[in-house]
């Protein structure tokens, strides 16, 4: 008979998860990093009690937000590139419903996230237990319903032996490429406390390799007789060129093949951005060359890439007239807008189809095409993010400041607002993964919680985190755990008044400025402004507020000095954005108005919508 060991639920998920590890460079770490906790009756004296016993080899830390400790999370694991990760348990209702929005961030950008809500008592004892929704037609609902759909595997543990089938599946889909994404262990709160004899070797250490499947060999050749047929090919790389880790094998490929690269939000930092061949980001919020080279290109490999609207400037600018190819490691990917589709792993599918292509380089005049469009891109960087003597700078100009002032190793952190647009064009990253950005979900409050995740992922690199007003006060509390875990961030806090960029697509749509700058929505006071230096302060943080580009700068470099977590404030101006590159973005306008300028923009946007590839 097989050696068992008694144990409570709650106790086997710890020890289970303690044992799960990873190879990271031929490096054997532990595949957990540590478990987030917010307790509450939900979990305290079931997960609370085993993550005590285990403090040593899954450390516990506590966050201020369920939200917030699920994006760093969640941010962690974008950070390592999907192969270390960590866990989170909340109490029940609305402790777990807290969390739901940062399985929607995990879902959308496919990375690995163990959630741990505490659920209702399975066995209905004291029902309605504090904060049980109580359906009144299914006995069987409760709030953590709401994660099946923002879960790629989900489960309620009513009983303490479901775990030995549950657990490795859920760590399955965790350390799976193809169906990466959250796992919800939805923890019924007696069955966390109750005692079940598990077998000793279901917690045998266990070490997780990321698969690197190789293409089937049709598909394979299709891709490889398009592509080596391309006078003027392009690569549009995405988030799962760093996922794959193949930005040494890209770089190498497009230098040998003489292939400019084109980034989207997730792929970008894939090349560095002095990289002959990188021409920049791509789609609504791209460079002129990258978009250039979409519209101009004969054959577009797509790696690694969701092409969300964003990338495909609403599908108006790709797959334009090329043949495009998507090498994706899921089907669900390579199969859109009717591609040749090649699924296999990102890095493997590269060295194949290098070693394949021999020789091979792009003609003389796409090289030639693709230099001057590049260097051309390269000037408007620097206009648009050279300091003026505007009263109020602009987001680039400010991007220009914290650019000088981060080194090629840093990591730029950011989520929503107008600064992802900005950043994506102008910012330039020196090494892999020193451009983080969330833009599956562009979930405001990502930000300063996301940073945290991104320090803890990367000590000795230097975060950046740059964050609208708007953004900071949905959420900001994860910046005194920064302190508190002694995790510094240089945050960058850009105080336009407002969400301006929405305040921008409003007016864009023909609409009055309405409910969005603080000066356009209801307000009795006069004096609305927020002093978040004081506020960053308040909780732990060292802050300063600038007046200038000069200022900031100076202000970044006692930040560099500085141990603990820095905030620099700096007032901008709303309305101006960097007008080189760009593409149409679709937001549908209302076909009938009141507002002479909301017909007009109708008839642009529908204009604008003859260019829109269909399917
Ligand atoms: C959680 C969430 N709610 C709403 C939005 C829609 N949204 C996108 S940007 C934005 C305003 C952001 O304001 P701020 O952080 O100040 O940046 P700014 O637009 O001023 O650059 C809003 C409301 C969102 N992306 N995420
Ligand atoms: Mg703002």
């Amino acid at each position: 008979m097989e050696k068992t060991i008694r144990l409570t639920a709650a106790q086997a998920v710890v020890r289970y998860l303690a044992a799960q590890r990873s190879e990271i460079d031929s490096a054997d770490v532990p595949l957990f990093a540590g478990c987030w906790g917010i307790f509450g009756h939900g979990n305290v004296a079931g997960l609370g009690e085993a993550l005590y016993h285990a403090r040593e080899t899954l450390p516990t830390f506590r966050a201020h937000n369920e939200q917030g400790m699920a994006l760093a999370a969640v941010a962690f694991a974008k950070a390592k590139n999907r192969r270390q990760m960590m866990a989170c348990t909340t109490s029940i209702g609305p402790g777990a419903a807290n969390m739901v929005t940062a399985a929607g961030v995990a879902h959308v950008n496919r990375l690995p996230v163990l959630l741990l809500p505490g659920d209702v008592f399975a066995s209905r004892r004291p029902d309605p237990v504090l904060q049980q929704i109580e359906d009144f037609n299914d006995a069987t609902v409760s709030v953590n319903d709401c994660f099946r759909p923002v879960s790629r595997w989900w489960d309620r543990i009513t009983r303490p032996e479901q775990l030995l089938t549950s657990l490795p599946r859920a760590i399955q889909v965790l350390t799976d490429p193809v169906d990466c994404g959250p796992a919800t262990l939805c923890m019924a709160q007696d069955v966390q406390a109750e005692a079940y004899d598990y077998p000793e070797s279901f917690f045998r250490p266990q070490t997780h390799r990321i698969r690197r499947p190789a293409p089937d060999a049709d598909e394979f050749s299709r891709a490889l007789d398009l592509l080596s047929k391309a006078e003027r090919p392009l690569i549009i790389a995405g988030g799962g060129v760093l996922y794959s880790e193949a930005t040494e094998t890209l770089r190498e490929f497009a230098a040998k093949h003489a292939v400019p690269v084109a980034e989207t939000q997730a792929g970008k930092s894939s090349m560095p951005w002095d990289h002959p061949q990188a021409a920049g980001s791509v789609g609504v919020t791209g460079s002129s060359a990258s978009n250039t080279l979409v519209r101009e290109a004969d054959v577009i490999l797509a790696v690694g890439t969701r092409l969300q609207d964003f990338t495909t400037g609403s599908r108006a600018l790709v797959p334009g007239e090329a043949a495009l190819i998507q090498l994706n490691i899921q089907a669900f990917d390579a199969g859109k807008h009717r591609a040749v589709p090649l699924v296999g792993d990102a890095k493997r599918t590269l060295e194949d189809l290098t070693a394949a292509l021999g020789g091979y380089r792009s003609s003389p005049v796409w090289q030639q095409r693709t230099a001057a469009l590049i260097e051309e891109w390269n000037g408007a960087v620097d206009q648009a993010t050279s300091p003026t003597n505007a009263q109020l700078p602009s987001d680039a100009e400010v991007i220009g400041g914290v650019n000088r002032a981060a080194q090629s190793d840093d990591i730029v952190v950011c989520a929503a607002g107008g600064l992802p647009g900005e950043l994506h064009k102008l910012w330039r990253s020196g090494s892999p993964n020193g451009y983080h950005m969330e833009y599956g979900f562009s979930c405001m409050g990502y930000e300063i919680a996301g940073g945290l995740g991104v320090k803890m992922a990367h000590p000795d690199r230097e975060v950046f985190v740059m964050v609208g007003d708007g953004s900071y006060m949905m959420m900001n509390s994860e910046l005194q755990t920064s302190v508190m875990l002694g995790r510094k961030l240089i945050v960058t806090v850009l105080d336009n008044r407002g969400f301006g960029c929405i305040n921008r697509l409003q007016r864009a749509c023909g609409g009055e400025s309405f409910n969005n700058l603080i000066r356009n929505v209801d307000h009795r006071v006069d004096e609305s402004w927020i002093d978040f230096a004081g506020h960053a302060r308040s909780l732990g943080a060292i802050s300063e507020k600038v007046a200038s580009i000069a200022e900031l700068e100076q202000a970044l470099q006692r930040a560099r000095q500085s141990e603990r977590s820095y905030v620099v404030v700096i007032d901008t101006d709303p309305m101006p954005t960097t007008e080189a590159g760009g593409a149409w973005w679709d937001v549908a306008v209302p076909e009938v108005s009141e507002r002479g300028q909301v017909r007009d923009a109708h008839a642009s946007y529908i204009e604008a919508r003859r260019d829109q590839a269909q399917g």
